[in-house]
């Protein structure tokens, strides 16, 4: 009995309660509508985007006790309509805004309007004519949004583990000058996202990647991407994929004909066409030449070697690295052609090739200062290089 008595009851409230009844004022609760316009938009502004208007009601003009919030949501054009039911009583101060990334908070960016009102249950509030003004901060000139996605990783050990993706937004390929970030939960895969970005319109690089420690520090196991991406005014790219991927490893070695000389050599990685820059990472060989740069996102690369006084410069170009591969980048041969440290490649050291000329490694004759090519013969090739720099001062 006493339930039936709380549906009735129930449907009672409903059905009073439905807008565009005729009364709009019922125990416990009150309507409130008007229209919303905002300085500056237009239909075609608004039209297509979707954004949400928001309601933060709050007991203070600080607005810092909020008491409820109402969202419209996916508003089609302005001036917009608005109707909601209000079920406390008392003075408010209500910031009413386009919550234009529709994260349900106010960003300062976003056009508002703060009014003060006064609800109780006995009169509908009715004709609030609410303008929105936007702050004098640009408008968001471009939107994102797409999916996340991270090979070899399922959705549930990146839930249990509480894996967070960190997403930053870089005027240069470098990643040295960031302009924008932000953080984002795990919490399904393929992740969904709606990113906006307030900048000019240029040529952008995303880097995003799978905090698995949460440390804030892209470590080497966890997976990255980078990706240009182009950002116009008021523009929206959507199904924009991001597939984040292990970084690869880069190998390499140092043979030189002053093999002393490679122990604890550096080794610079750079981005093609970059070298003038400063580099992305610094390697240093070890006594056997060895050297290795880890945590490389795909791309393509220089690779220069250090370069001594009196060695010929030497660097490989165009690497290409794809994510996650181990990659060899093959020998760097660090040539001194000045054989006897006199700072000029002359008549001297061609006399230290001719003496060895026709010798192997380690046999009679052998000179390794004069195995030039480290080939383990000392042969017309090593006098080709020698002649080549011939007369050379260092
Ligand atoms: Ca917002
Ligand atoms: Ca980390
Ligand atoms: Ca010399
Ligand atoms: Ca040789």
């Amino acid at each position: 009995m006493k339930r039936l008595m709380c549906f009735l009851l129930v449907f009672m409230i409903t059905f009073t309660a439905l807008p565009g009844s005729v009364q709009n004022v019922y125990a416990g609760a009150v309507r409130v509508s008007g229209t919303i316009s905002i300085n500056g938009l237009t239909n075609a502004d608004i039209a297509g985007r979707g954004y949400n208007i928001r309601f933060d009601w709050y007991r203070d003009y600080n607005m810092t006790q909020l008491a409820f919030s109402k969202t419209h949501t996916d508003i089609a054009g302005v001036p917009y309509t608005f109707s909601h039911y209000v079920s406390q009583e008392g003075l408010f101060d209500i910031r009413v805004y386009l919550d234009m990334d529709k994260d349900n908070v106010f960003d300062t960016n976003e056009p508002y309007q703060v009014i003060s009102q006064y609800v109780d249950f006995s009169s509908e509030v009715s004709g609030l004519n609410i303008v929105l003004t936007a702050p004098p901060a640009p408008l968001p000139t471009s939107i994102l949004t797409g999916s996340i996605n991270a090979a070899g990783y399922t959705r549930e050990e990146c839930i249990s583990n509480g894996y967070i993706i960190r997403r930053s937004l870089y005027h240069d390929p470098g990643l040295t000058q960031k302009i924008a970030e932000g953080d984002e939960s795990l919490n399904d895969l393929p992740l969904s996202y709606w990113w906006t970005f307030y900048v000019d319109q240029g040529q952008y690089y995303l880097f995003v990647y799978m905090d698995k420690d949460g440390d804030g520090i892209l470590d080497e196991d966890e997976p990255r991407q980078k990706l240009p991406v182009p950002l116009d005014p008021d523009n929206r790219i959507d199904d924009f994929t991001i597939n984040l991927m292990p970084a690869a490893t880069l190998q390499g070695s140092i043979r030189s004909n002053i093999p002393e000389s490679i122990n604890g050599i550096s080794v610079q990685l750079f981005h093609n066409g970059d070298t003038d820059e400063a580099p992305i990472a610094t390697a240093l060989a070890d006594e056997t030449g060895n050297f290795e740069f880890r945590g490389v996102t795909a791309g393509d690369y220089t690779v220069v070697a250090e370069n001594p006084s009196g060695f010929v410069p030497v660097q490989i170009v165009n690497v290409s690295v794809v994510e996650g591969e181990i990659k060899s980048v093959g020998e760097l041969m660090l040539v001194k052609v000045d054989l006897d440290g006199n700072n000029r490649t002359d008549i001297d050291d061609l006399m230290t090739v001719a003496l060895s000329y026709g010798s192997v490694k380690d046999g009679p004759g052998w000179d390794t200062r004069a195995d030039l090519n480290c080939d383990g013969r000392i042969d017309e090739i090593d006098l080709k290089i020698l002649n080549q720099y011939y007369g050379h001062a260092w």
